[in-house]
């Protein structure tokens, strides 16, 4: 029999600045840790314009780039390191669609998000862009192994 086993990944992940204006950071924790997922690094931001820029780079020639980078920039973020087995897909499972109209119930979308725009987290999609986003807003420092 082959190995069935998950690896143990970490992901990228932002409350954004809608769940942080309605007080739902530890709302939005407690869905990660209940969910077999640690937090292993984690602060609050301000981003700059240049930080959400080069953040949503992929995005910069999609119509609603500009309107993504000032909501993005409209308030503080938290920022944070999850890990757990197959981390990178089971936070985009508890996040939802990314429109909550169309987000599964018991989501974090569907229970905290108010649209497309303000859509309250968001979650790394694949290994690669993992990789570098934990880059872009951690040093290897800040990441606790746990
Ligand atoms: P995220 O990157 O924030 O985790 O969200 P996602 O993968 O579900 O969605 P993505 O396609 O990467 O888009 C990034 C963010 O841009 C906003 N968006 N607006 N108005 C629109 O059609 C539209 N499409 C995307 C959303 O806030 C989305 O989270
Ligand atoms: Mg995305």
């Amino acid at each position: 029999l082959g190995d069935l086993s998950v690896a143990i990944e970490r992901t990228f992940s932002i409350v954004k600045p809608d769940a942080v204006a309605k007080n739902v950071i530890g709302e939005i924790y407690s869905r990660f840790e209940k969910n077999g997922l640690k937090i292993v690094a984690s602060k609050m931001v301000r981003l700059s314009q240049e930080k959400a820029e080069g953040f949503y780079a992929e995005h910069k020639e999609r119509p609603f780039f500009p309107a993504l980078v000032e909501f993005m920039t409209s308030g503080p973020v938290c920022v944070q390191v999850l890990e757990g087995e197959g981390a990178i897909l089971k936070n985009r499972e508890l996040m939802g669609a990314t429109n909550p109209k169309e987000a599964a119930a018991g989501t974090i979308r569907a229970d905290f998000a108010s649209s497309i725009d303000a859509n309250a987290v968001h979650g790394s999609d694949a290994p690669e862009s993992a990789a570098r986003e934990i880059a872009y807003f951690f040093a290897e420092e800040e990441i606790c192994a746990r």
